[in-house]
């Protein structure tokens, strides 16, 4: 493949920065911006300010304010936050046609096609930066690299306000000495995992051979290590409007602690199910075939699949055929992380609604919908989930005292 120009854009404490830049009273003070609703109760992120505290996303709001008694604390609005990024992508799409939004502030621009037009690449992340601290008044780091996870690093490495140029030549130097947890891919499993081997760095990754990574962590996730410490990344820049329509849809969930009780697996899996159904109804698409993944405490996988003569759509329903394929299985070890998904989708065969119990089942399932996207998620779910506190946490379910 001809070598790429990939440019990655992340805002900086961005749900702080959004807030401060809407209330001038905020600027250049530690601010802390906690979930709504089921989450009050932990950080989502901190401004610059509060992190030189100590703070960090995911603290308990009474223990940041123990480090930092000062901050201001501010309940978010993550539809806001949707809506100026979406003006931020306004602004790097008139650099790229390609261009994927990646989360809520974070998105990749491939630029091999057009920087030359703008005075290349580094002169177009110093424009766009500066557009959107004027425009916006926020502030955003910016990432240039041969790929997506090179790009992605070189965005984290000088915030808030940084543009990172890492060039094909410079890629093996600069993953020479970085911890392994700083790429994008290598999450607290797998760093403790190799950790426990001995290897803290992605240079030391790289001298372990692929064979071995595979040995140690099965095909998939062996090779996608060996290519990750090496920088290797084909994944192109995927356009909003060019992705192909989703072929199937899951979710996963890593336990907090490794299980072998089925009851924890099983109220995981309706967690899971119920989401799944809903992304389903929201995309109008049903699928026959159930997948049900769990993943061992020593990395093996065990995957098992179910197809049926009808599609489904509900979230209870796919977790049934969750529950039957679980049913049939002795469990070797204790399992770290679960997973269901639903393949074989269709976006002409709804679920079947003429059958009458399933007509008022489908009237129930739109209504439970209409009232989770008007008040948000989870505002009506499956009561089961309320007895379970892996689920609880997976889905921030809070249990009210009736
Ligand atoms: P990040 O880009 O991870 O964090 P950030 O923009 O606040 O800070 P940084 O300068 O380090 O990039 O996440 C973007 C937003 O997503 C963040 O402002 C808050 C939200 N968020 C959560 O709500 N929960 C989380 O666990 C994380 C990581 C982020
Ligand atoms: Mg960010």
């Amino acid at each position: 493949m001809a070598e790429r120009i990939i440019l990655h854009l992340d805002m900086d404490a961005f749900f702080a920065s959004v807030e401060s830049a809407a209330n001038p009273w905020l600027r250049g003070k530690p601010v802390f911006v906690c979930g709504n609703r089921h989450s009050r109760t932990v950080v989502a992120t901190a401004s610059y300010e509060a992190r030189a505290f100590g703070v960090r996303t995911g603290m308990a709001i009474h223990e940041a304010l123990a480090l930092c008694p000062s901050a201001i604390v501010v309940e978010g609005s993550p539809a806001k936050y949707a809506d100026v990024f979406q003006q931020v992508t306004q602004m790097m799409g008139r650099y790229s046609p390609t261009l994927e939004v990646y989360s809520i502030d974070e998105a990749f621009l491939d630029l091999t096609a057009t920087a030359e037009r703008f005075g290349g690449s580094l002169a177009i992340a110093r424009v766009l930066q500066e557009e959107v601290r004027t425009r916006l008044g926020l502030p955003c780091s910016i990432g240039l690299g041969p790929n997506k996870l090179i790009a992605k690093l070189a965005s984290s490495m000088k915030k808030p306000n940084g543009i990172t140029e890492i060039r094909a030549d410079e890629v093996q130097g600069v993953l020479a000495d970085l911890p392994i947890e700083e790429l994008c891919g290598i999450g607290p499993a797998f760093q403790a995992a190799l950790n426990a081997r001995g290897i803290t760095t992605c240079g030391e990754l790289a001298q372990v051979s692929p064979e071995r990574l595979i040995a140690w962590f099965g095909s998939c996730a062996g090779r996608q290590l060996a290519r990750l410490a090496r920088g290797i990344d084909e994944r192109p820049v995927v356009a909003g409007d060019q992705a192909p329509a989703a072929q199937s849809m899951g979710h996963l969930h890593t336990l907090s602690r490794d299980t072998d009780d089925p009851a924890v697996i099983r109220a995981v899996l309706l967690a899971l199910s119920e989401k799944v159904g809903r992304r389903l109804r929201a995309d109008g698409a049903a699928g026959r075939t159930v997948t049900v993944t769990l993943r061992y405490r020593d990395f093996t996988t065990y995957s098992r699949a179910r197809t049926l003569d009808r599609f489904l759509d509900d979230g209870y329903d796919i977790y049934d055929t969750g529950r039957r394929i679980l049913g049939r299985l002795r469990l070797s070890q204790p399992v770290r992380m679960v997973g269901i998904s639903v393949s074989g989708l269709s976006r002409e065969m709804r679920q079947q609604w003429w059958l009458p119990e399933v007509a008022r089942r489908s009237r129930l399932v739109a209504s439970c919908d209409r009232i989770n996207d008007r008040f948000g998620e989870a505002t009506v779910s499956p009561a089961t989930l309320l007895y379970d506190p892996e689920a609880r946490q997976h889905y921030q379910l809070k249990r009210y005292p009736f």
